[in-house]
This record gives structure tokens, C-alpha cells and sequence, in this order.
């Protein structure tokens, strides 16, 4: 059974986890940044969804990241699941997901829409770089288009200073701060210096501290499995 003691800067008690994936995905992202803010130490694989498909299914039948790989072998698929399974690991005070309500479903509805835009995000990204080239669905990327700047400024409302939620760092700061550093790397045509100066604020601020910048954003993970850095430009 896992114990859920902190010891320093160490999560006790918790086995070698191995994190699957490239820090050029939110979602990869979003768990490793989890994992060094509880300081539970863990090993990665970078594998790529493209240049490794045949060893990702092998990995995950769906052949997506992240992965999380338990000591033993037993495998955690979808950030969600390992986020959930980490916050279960630490004592109810370090939970990333606050267990008591309103902050829970505070929370979880500002992750709702920090990880559905890292998705929508995601989903453009695919039609410009992934699909056969000039094969982009015109009527499909404007709506990506509408639902990313839609999300963007709806978490801009929600006025992050520097928090989303109470005084300390939840899975919303998480969440949201690597999707907008996502845009900014990934979808910088839609992004526009000082549209959105909260965000751009939160995102500076969190992308300094050591849980984000001990796992930061690869812009040479991306290339290396195939992203070119005018894609998000289209047609
Ligand atoms: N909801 C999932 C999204 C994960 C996801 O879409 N990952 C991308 C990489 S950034 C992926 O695996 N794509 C391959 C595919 O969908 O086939 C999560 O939170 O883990």
C-alpha cells in the first residue's frame, strides 16, 4: 500500500514512476508538473505519438500520451486518471483537486475549460501539420479557432491574480498555464501580445517556478517528431 508521507522535498513511500510522453503536450505536461510539485520523483520515456505510433500502441491501445507507468508495471492512461490517481497519494491538504466544496467544483470547472482548450488546441494543430498538406477543413478550423479564443477569454475573465482558485496553486493554475504556453509555441497566430495580460501574467509567473520549468515546454521534442513551426499559419 502507498504510504502518503512528505518527507521534504520527497513524496515517501511512492514507487519509480515512469512518465511517458513529450513536453510538447499539455496533457504530458500537466502530469509532470503534478508529480515535481509533490516531489515524486519519476523517470520519462519520450516517445511520440507519430514517430513512435507502433511502440505507443503496443503501450496504450489507444496509442496516446500520457502514459504513467507504476512501479511493477501497471499502466495509467489519460491525465485525468493520473492526476486523479496522484492527488490520492497526498495528504488532503497538498490535493491538487481540493476535496471540499465550493473549491472542488471551482476548481474542476476552470479545468474543464483549461484542458478542453489544450484539446480544441490540439485538434488545430492536427489539421495543419498531421493531415495531408492543404487538406485543412476550412469550416472546421474556424470553429477550432472560435472555441480556443472563446475559452481564452472566458479564463481571462476569470481574473487568475496570481490564483484561480483561493491562495495556493491548484490544477487549474496547471492546467491553464501550459495551455497558454501551448497556444503561444503551438497556435501563435491566434495569439497576440497583451489580448490577454492576466493569462499572459499567470503564465509568466508559473512557468518560472520550479514544478514548471524542472518540466518545460520542448520545442525540439516537437520538431523531432515532425511539428514545423509554421503550421498553425494554414492555408
Ligand atoms: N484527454 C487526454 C488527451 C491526451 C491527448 O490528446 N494526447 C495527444 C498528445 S498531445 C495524443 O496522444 N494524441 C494522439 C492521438 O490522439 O491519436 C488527456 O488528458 O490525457
Amino acid at each position: 500500500m502507498v504510504r502518503s508521507v512528505r518527507h521534504g522535498d520527497r513524496l515517501r513511500g511512492v514507487g519509480g514512476m515512469i512518465l511517458i510522453g513529450q513536453y510538447d503536450s499539455p496533457f504530458v505536461r500537466r502530469v509532470a508538473i503534478a508529480l515535481n510539485h509533490h516531489g515524486i520523483v519519476f523517470e520519462r520515456r519520450v516517445l511520440s505519438v507519430f514517430a513512435d505510433f507502433d511502440e505507443m500502441l503496443e503501450i496504450n491501445p489507444l496509442g496516446k500520451v500520457p502514459v504513467v507507468e507504476l512501479d511493477g508495471g501497471e499502466r495509467l492512461f489519460d491525465s485525468r486518471a493520473i492526476l486523479d490517481y496522484v492527488d490520492g497519494l497526498v495528504g488532503p491538504q497538498a490535493r491538487l483537486v481540493p476535496s471540499a466544496e465550493p473549491h472542488r467544483r471551482e476548481v474542476l470547472r476552470v479545468d474543464a475549460i483549461a484542458l478542453g482548450l489544450a484539446e480544441k488546441l490540439y485538434e488545430r494543430g492536427i489539421e495543419f501539420v498531421r493531415k495531408a498538406r492543404g487538406s485543412a477543413d476550412p469550416v472546421w478550423t474556424e470553429r477550432l479557432k472560435r472555441q480556443i479564443q472563446s475559452a481564452t477569454s472566458w479564463l481571462e475573465a476569470q481574473r487568475p491574480l496570481p490564483f484561480f482558485c483561493g491562495d495556493r496553486l491548484s490544477l487549474a493554475d496547471i492546467s491553464t498555464a501550459v495551455a497558454f504556453t501551448f497556444l503561444k509555441e503551438k497556435q501563435s497566430a491566434l495569439f497576440s501580445a497583451g489580448a490577454y495580460p492576466l493569462l499572459e501574467a499567470h503564465c509568466d509567473f508559473f512557468e518560472r517556478l520550479h514544478p514548471f520549468s524542472a518540466s518545460p515546454y520542448s520545442a525540439k521534442e516537437a520538431s523531432d517528431s515532425g511539428w514545423f513551426p509554421t503550421a498553425d499559419r494554414g492555408p
